[in-house]
């Protein structure tokens, strides 16, 4: 039996990785690891206590906000500002950007994008949900950071990561030196390394798109899927069909699998629907450091020029092969509907 390698042991171990690092990006994931476990505790209660439904307002994206929602953006907000590592919050929950100016973030380098709680709608089918952070360098000097710090490319970010809560909860997180898993062994209250190393396969036979929007998809898409369900035997067609409806479900499943996840540009949402910051930039950083890819069908994703808070964008990612093969009907094939 392998000692248990907890979170925080991990990160300072790795930090060996960057000569220069003088610990704050690890106490910053630490302070996350810190958060998730506390959003966790809420979840695993959710439906005992009245903190399901709703509570009556809106998010920028005119969703409305679940109390869990509310709470886990809290709880991680409030753990950065504690934690003193992070000067500036980029929140799915919050129209406008959260500047800690708490003494202790005073000298804080480094920005978060997040979405605290991805898929809170399947919170009460009892369904997997997740949360999606991306950190970034401030790039401004001094004084209060501005929009230009986190207007950067998702190829700058120093880390990103994503927690599941599922049949037992995960962090992912990558910092650019591969990917790495830990599940939470809520007997010790620990996140502990069980996955070292993840690599997502080159190939996968699942694909997972909602297709209850196949009209509006591109002619592209539309091919590819033909091509997913025709009978092939040397290739492994037709591939299975697995759609959970939360995003860090279906990613999770591809990074374990392989597999692709499409949520495409649409006649009903030209931009897709996914957001660029704090959805689509973490999870291709973390696929592509596991040796996958993610494209938005013409660019890839860490590539995107970022110029609004809560751009969307349509994505297609996971096994490499598969997205290749995607984009080269998309390419072939891009007129919509
Ligand atoms: P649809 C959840 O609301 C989410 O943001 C992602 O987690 C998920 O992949 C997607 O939207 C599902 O969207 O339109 O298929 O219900």
């Amino acid at each position: 039996m392998h000692p248990v390698k907890t979170l925080g042991q991990f990160i300072i171990e790795k930090q060996a990785d960057f000569p220069y690092a003088k610990g704050e990006l690890s106490r910053l994931l630490r302070d996350i690891g810190i958060a998730a476990k506390i959003v966790n505790r809420e979840i695993n209660k959710a439906g005992l206590i009245d903190i399901l439904g709703e509570v009556g307002t809106t998010n920028i994206q005119g969703e409305s906000q679940k109390k869990l929602d509310v709470y886990a953006n809290e709880q991680f907000i409030a753990a950065l500002t504690s934690g003193g590592e992070c000067c500036m919050v980029v929140s799915e929950e919050n129209e406008e950007v959260n500047h800690i100016d708490s003494p202790v973030s005073s000298d804080a380098k480094y920005i978060v994008a997040i979405d605290p709680l991805d898929g809170s709608s399947n919170i009460e089918v009892n369904v997997s949900v997740g949360t999606v952070f991306s950190i970034y360098r401030r790039r401004s000097i001094d004084g209060r950071c501005t929009l230009e710090d986190i207007y950067q490319k998702g190829i700058n970010q120093v880390a990103a990561g994503y927690v599941i809560y599922g049949t037992s909860t995960m962090l992912v997180y990558t910092t650019g030196k591969g990917v790495n898993g830990f599940t939470l062994d809520p007997s010790i209250g620990e996140f502990c390394l069980s996955n070292p190393d993840m690599t997502m396969p080159k190939d996968g036979y699942i694909y997972s798109v909602n297709e209850g929007n196949y009209r509006q998809f591109p002619e592209g898409l539309k091919k590819y899927i033909k091509f997913c369900q025709e009978e092939d035997e040397a290739t492994g067609r037709p591939y299975t069909a697995r759609y959970v409806g939360s995003m860090i479900a279906d990613l999770h499943r591809s990074m374990i699998k392989g597999g692709i996840f499409m949520y495409p540009a649409s006649v009903n949402a030209p931009k897709g629907k996914l957001r660029l910051v704090y959805e689509c930039n973490p999870m291709a950083f973390i696929v592509e450091q596991a040796g996958g890819r993610a494209t938005t069908g013409q660019q890839r994703i860490l590539e995107l020029e970022v110029n609004e808070l809560h751009q969307r964008s349509s994505i297609y990612i996971g096994s490499e092969n598969m997205v290749s093969k995607v984009e080269q009907l998309l390419n072939e094939f891009p007129e919509l509907g």
